[in-house]
C-alpha cells in the first residue's frame, strides 16, 4: 500500500495533521519528516531532512513507497521578513522538489497557500476567489508563485495537487511558529503563565482565523474529494471566523476577568494590514463541502483547555 508523507511535520499544522492521519490510516502508514523540531516524544515513522535536498527527498519517496504528501514545510511571513534568501529557497525551492517528484512518481500532493498571498490591492472584505494578488512580504510572494506553479504542473503534467489559502489558524500542540496572526496562540501562553500579554497588533486589526480542528477536517475533506468537484486548482479561500485582538481579549475576559492585555503595535502591524479582513470562500463550500464547526467561543475555550493542559505537564 503506498504511504503517506508530510513535511514539516513538527511545525503548527503538522503536528495536528500527523496525529489525524495517523488515526485514519494507521502509524505505519504516516512518514513524519521534520528538520530542526522534531518532537521527541512522536510515535510513529520519523525522517529528518530539508525539502530543498531534491535527492533526498527522492530517496524517501522510494524508501517508503509514498502515493501522497502533504508538503508543510515553509517560512511563515515574519520569519520570512528575517530571512528573505531562505524563504524563496524553502517556500518555492522546496515546492518545485514535491512537484516535480509528483511528476514523475504519480504522487497527489498538498500544498498550503495563504491569505497572505493577498495584498493591499486586495478587497478588504469577502475577498473572492479569483481576485488582485500583490503581497508585500516575500512570504506572500512565495505563496502566489507557488499556487501558479500547482496550477502548471496541474494543466501542463496531470499532476493532482490541491491546496487552501489558509488564514490565521490557531492551534497548541506545536509551538506557535514566526507569523503575524500567531498573537492569538501566543496571547494564550500569556493567559496561564501570567494572566497577561503585550499584542503586537492593534486591538481592531481584524483577521480571517481558523482554529486547527477545522483546519485539519478542511485539509483532509479536500484532499479526499472526488477530482471532478475541484474546480480550483491553484488554491482555494477557505474560512471560518474573523476577529481583532480585542474581540479575543474579550472572550479570554470571560474565563479570567482580571487578564491584563496592552498593545505595542510593531512591523508586525503593517504586515497584518496588508491583508483583509474577511474572505469568501463559496467556491470551497460549493464544490467539497466546506464548513467549520468553531466559532471564537469555542476556539477560545479550546486554547485554554489546550495550553494548559500543555504547559502544567
Ligand atoms: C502568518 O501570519 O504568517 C501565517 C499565515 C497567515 O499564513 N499564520
Amino acid at each position: 500500500m503506498q504511504k503517506i508523507l508530510v513535511t514539516g511535520a513538527f511545525g503548527l499544522v503538522g503536528s495536528d495533521l500527523v496525529s489525524e492521519l495517523q488515526k485514519k490510516h494507521g502509524n505505519d502508514q504516516v512518514i513524519a519528516l521534520g528538520r530542526q523540531t522534531i518532537d521527541g516524544n512522536f510515535h510513529g515513522i520519523l525522517e529528518q531532512g530539508d525539502v530543498r535536498d531534491y535527492a533526498a527527498m527522492e530517496a524517501l519517496i522510494k524508501k517508503y513507497n509514498i502515493g501522497t504528501v502533504y508538503h508543510l514545510a515553509g517560512l511563515l511571513s515574519v520569519g520570512g521578513e528575517k530571512q528573505p534568501d531562505l524563504a524563496w529557497d524553502v517556500n518555492v525551492g522546496g515546492l518545485k522538489n514535491i512537484l516535480d517528484l509528483a511528476k514523475d512518481y504519480q504522487l497527489k500532493v498538498f500544498w498550503p497557500s495563504s491569505i497572505a498571498a493577498f495584498g493591499p490591492t486586495t478587497p478588504k472584505h469577502d475577498v473572492p476567489q479569483h481576485t488582485s494578488l500583490e503581497p508585500t512580504t516575500i512570504y506572500g510572494v512565495s505563496k502566489v508563485t507557488g499556487e501558479l506553479l500547482c496550477q502548471y504542473y496541474f494543466k501542463r503534467y496531470g499532476v493532482d495537487v490541491r491546496s487552501l489559502r489558509y488564514p490565521g489558524l490557531n492551534g497548541y500542540k506545536a509551538a506557535p511558529g514566526d507569523g503575524t496572526t500567531e498573537y492569538a496562540i501566543h496571547i494564550f501562553y500569556g493567559l496561564i503563565k501570567d494572566n497577561a500579554y503585550t499584542c503586537f497588533l492593534k486591538e481592531d486589526a481584524r483577521l480571517p482565523m481558523m482554529y486547527m480542528d477545522d483546519a485539519i477536517k478542511g485539509t483532509i475533506a479536500l484532499m479526499e474529494a472526488p477530482a471532478e468537484k475541484i474546480s480550483v486548482r491553484t488554491s482555494y479561500n477557505f474560512a471560518a471566523i474573523s476577529f481583532t485582538p480585542g474581540e479575543l481579549v474579550a472572550e479570554i475576559k470571560k474565563i479570567s476577568p482580571d487578564f491584563q492585555i496592552s498593545y505595542e503595535p510593531d512591523a508586525r502591524q503593517q504586515i497584518a494590514e496588508s491583508w483583509p479582513q474577511t474572505i469568501d470562500d463559496s467556491r470551497a463550500r460549493e464544490d467539497w463541502g466546506w464548513q467549520e464547526s468553531f466559532d471564537l467561543a469555542a476556539m477560545t475555550r479550546a486554547l485554554y483547555e489546550g495550553v494548559k493542559a500543555k504547559l502544567q505537564k
